[in-house]
């Protein structure tokens, strides 16, 4: 019977079957990344794109772990022509004497025991929670090959696997300068549906641990045919240069970010904050290099510090008039761009992705920290407090306009008693679970969409442009705005602290807009709208995208509607060698909602029988709204980026 060994038993090791014959130590290790292998997404979170990138940030971290501990100053990563991957390190390397209890070399332990990161003591702060620091060995399971050299003592050793196996023993194969780490690997495509890595995603992580980390060189090298590529990721003003990269080209409201380093009680407190003239806060914060879009204690001991310091320092002034004014967290983080990075010993992650810090005592350090550096910033700064403070008051007057605002389409509506917008032409149904309202960019479309949709449940809304200037706006200008009152009037759900999902007049709201550069605009700053003022029909499933045809092929009676070019030429292809027929085919490419008549529109788009609608999801909130803070922020490229990309944030689904 295998020994039981609880410290290293992975949570999903299935029971010991007692396979006497093979040594003890063989079984556990073969056990342990088998259950890997057969759950991989417990230890990857996901088989898709994201835990085929997972597997490189792990073989990162373990090359930051080195850095942190002051070994390494170089990594380099590369994609090679079949998708497979290399890290390379300048680290210590990994161990390759025996092991004392294992007694097998530690490079071996270390890439075939689960967990067996933490059987050495190797520094001091470690990437390691959420789903990182599950350990290289994780790698190696869900790796068709892998290859690990290491130099050390003066030699270069050897090992190979697969699919987590030993394949070559460890071997010394000739001399070392220096001392590091080379992992090769390539992932197992039996395991993951996405198998291209995709050079962006990666290029993003790995500028923000060369942000997080400033003394680390990091470059990215793709060898793949028709996008090699090569960057070299190296910022010496660490966070400060990282709030300036976020910051883009956004006005900044002072010259320089204030920062902050310092460590107490061993937690290291690294920090720097920049206002700019928006309206938007954009806080990021990390432990251990490890991105916290939970937020935790970090984050609480930050803003709570913020809030009173800049509170304080306005009374003191003369700013505020004694008690009778207080500015709020939410005021003072107008414009905000904020880099939190701490480094804890022993973190605590918590939260549904694991990604907040709930180490009780961070919190009080953190404040202590930030009280200190960020008071003595002030007095140093008397009018950059000053512009601050200024910001920060007017946040607050805007606040209360908007509440005022909210309260104006409150009464509005109970003044009106309820009713609806002439704009609007609404259903015959009143249930609202079989009504669906589609809003539609343009009077044109508008009108084809109303004679062409089946009245019984399907309500019209069209909207104009003017939606656009909101984009940048504060939520009192928002509210002001015709398209947006009439909208949230048709949808009879209210906004913010009013916002009631029940009174939702339709559950289907379905955004019609050209399938142009505009119309995918508009459909963005609906987005935007909806998931900053409405988040909870977002969350209800409530919002949809419709998906109009690009292209009508047609040949005498014959007629195919296409929805991108490739389905376009499949459609010519067969009116071409089709039977003979007369006339030739006809290819019409819609630029607009409004060029397709009211029957082609219902046919194509609205009839529930044949059309396809996109479900918006807030799957990955957190990804969202950093999505959206891009978006509403000054810089073209990124929202151009984001328009593109915005079928990330729809699944698709018909129902
Ligand atoms: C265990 C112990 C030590 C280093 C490492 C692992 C290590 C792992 C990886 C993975 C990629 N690069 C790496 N570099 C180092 C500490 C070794 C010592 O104490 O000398």
């Amino acid at each position: 019977m295998a020994k039981a060994k609880p410290a290293r038993a992975p949570a999903t090791a299935s029971k010991d079957k007692g396979n006497g014959g093979y040594q003890a130590d063989s079984i556990q290790v073969l056990k342990g990344l088998e259950a890997v292998r057969r759950r991989p997404a417990m230890y990857i979170g996901s088989v898709s794109a994201r835990g085929l990138h997972h597997l490189v940030y792990e073989v990162v971290d373990n090359s930051v772990d080195e850095a942190l501990a002051g070994f390494s100053t170089k990594i380099a990563v590369t994609i090679h022509q079949d998708n497979a991957i290399t890290v390379v390190d300048d680290g210590r390397g990994i161990p390759v004497d025996t092991h004392k209890t294992e007694k097998k070399p530690g490079v071996e332990v270390a890439l075939t025991m689960l967990h067996a990161g933490g059987k050495f003591d190797k520094s001091t702060y470690k990437v390691s929670g959420g789903l990182h620091g599950v350990g290289v060995s994780v790698v190696n399971a869900l790796s068709e090959k892998l290859e690990v050299w290491v130099d050390r003592d003066g030699k270069r050793h050897h090992m190979a696997f697969e699919r987590g196996e030993t394949t070559k023993k460890l071997e010394v194969i000739g001399k070392a300068k220096g001392t590091g780490t080379t992992v090769w690997f390539k992932p197992d495509t039996s395991i993951f549906t996405e198998t291209r890595f995709d050079y962006a995603t990666l290029a993003n992580r790995l500028r923000e641990l060369a942000f997080l980390n400033k003394s680390l060189t990091i470059t990215l090298k793709d060898e793949r045919k028709g996008q090699a590529k090569e960057e070299t990721f190296f910022y010496k003003g660490g966070l400060a240069e990282f709030v300036k990269y976020l910051l883009g080209n956004r006005k900044p409201l002072h010259p320089k970010p204030i920062v902050f380093d310092a460590t107490r009680e061993g937690v290291q407190v690294e920090g720097a904050i920049q206002y700019d003239e928006g309206y938007n806060e954009n806080t990021f914060s990390f432990v251990n290099n490890i991105n916290t879009h939970e937020g935790g204690t970090h984050l609480t001991g930050f803003k709570a510090a913020l809030t009173r310091t800049i509170n304080e320092w306005a009374k003191k002034d003369g700013l505020l008039k004694k008690e009778e004014f207080t500015l709020t967290g939410d005021d003072i983080r107008e414009g905000l761009t904020c880099v939190l990075h701490v480094k804890v010993k022993d973190p605590q992650f918590e939260g549904q992705t694991k990604t907040k810090l709930g180490n009780s005592e961070v919190e009080g350090i953190v404040k202590t920290v930030v009280n200190d550096a960020l008071g003595e910033f002030l007095d140093k700064n008397p009018s950059v407090a000053r512009a601050i403070i200024a910001k920060a008051v007017s946040a607050a007057r805007a606040r209360e306009a908007a509440r005022k605002a909210r309260e104006l389409v409150r009464r509005k509506n109970a003044l009106e008693g309820g009713l609806l917008p002439g704009k609007l032409a609404d259903c015959s149904l009143t249930d609202p679970k079989l009504c669906e309202l589609y809003l539609v960019e343009g009077d044109s479309a508008g009108g084809s969409a109303k004679q062409g949709r089946d009245r019984g449940y399907q309500a019209i809304l069209p909207l104009r442009g003017k939606i656009l200037n909101v984009q940048k706006a504060r939520v009192d200008k928002i509210l002001s705005n015709e398209e947006i009152r009439t909208m949230i009037t048709a949808l009879g759900t209210g906004v913010g602290e009013d916002f009631n999902l029940d009174e939702a007049r339709y559950h289907k709201i379905i955004i019609m807009t050209d399938a142009d550069v505009d119309g995918a605009h508009i459909r963005t700053l609906l987005l935007t709208f909806f998931y900053k003022e409405l988040k909870h029909l977002i969350d209800a499933g409530y919002i949809y995208i419709a998906q109009p045809p690009l292209f009508r092929i047609a040949k005498g009676k014959e007629e195919f509607y296409a929805y991108d070019e490739k389905e376009r030429d499949g459609f010519v292809k067969r009116l071409t060698n089709g039977a003979e027929g007369h006339g030739s085919v006809v290819i019409q490419r819609y630029k607009g909602l409004g060029e397709m008549n009211p029957d082609q529109l219902w046919k194509t788009t609205m009839d529930p029988a044949t059309r396809t609608i996109l479900k918006v999801e807030m799957e990955d909130a957190v990804e969202a709204s950093e999505l959206f803070e891009t978006l509403m922020g000054d810089e073209v490229e990124p929202r151009r980026k984001f328009i593109e990309a915005n079928a990330k944030f729809v699944r698709n689904l018909d129902v």
